[in-house]
């Protein structure tokens, strides 16, 4: 890993289709000021691009990634396997079993590989983005700052009383 560089934070998805859910992850890293990349990189239709990436993630200043899968979701713990970077997983509302299938691949990881596993979805998209910040705002006061004034804003727009 190269000294003085800010880290990144990569989001990977199975597919596709997962873009519309994972879009608001980049939207989310975006206000926030981080740096991120977007790619897609399935365990199963592409394996070797997922290992070339997950293998090589340390050295290319990665440092924390976000990946979003849907169904027999193994992607978010395959990459954990190849890499010690923080990975959190999203589990994406599949058509048939809305995204059960998902969020049960993902969370019940067997001790030694850990997967962080987010809710399903959108809520999951943003929040594993907010996380993300979290892991590099550990070394960016930038990034540190632009977290606490969001949390800020999002206190204050709460009305006391509904209208
Ligand atoms: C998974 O299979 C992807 O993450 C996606 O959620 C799901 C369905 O993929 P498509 O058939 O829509 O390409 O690998």
């Amino acid at each position: 890993m190269k000294k003085n560089k800010a880290l990144k934070v990569v989001i990977v998805m199975g597919s596709q289709s997962d873009y519309k859910t994972m879009k608001l992850a980049e939207k989310t890293l975006k206000n926030l000021g981080v740096k991120y990349e977007t790619k897609i990189i399935s365990a199963h239709r592409t394996p070797k691009r997922m290992y070339e990436f997950a293998s090589s993630a340390k050295k290319n200043n990665i440092g924390a990634i976000i990946a979003g899968a849907g169904g027999s979701a193994h992607l978010p713990g395959m990459i954990s396997a190849l890499t010690t970077i923080p990975v959190l997983g999203v589990p994406i509302e599949s058509k048939k079993l809305k995204g059960l299938d998902s969020l049960l691949s993902i969370v019940q990881m067997p001790k030694g590989i850990p997967v962080g596993t987010l809710a399903i979805g959108e809520d999951g998209a943003i929040n594993a983005a907010l996380l993300a910040a979290s892991i590099i705002a550990n070394n960016n006061l930038t990034i540190k700052k632009n977290l606490e004034r969001l949390r800020l804003s999002q206190t204050k727009s709460v009305k006391k009383k509904p209208q």
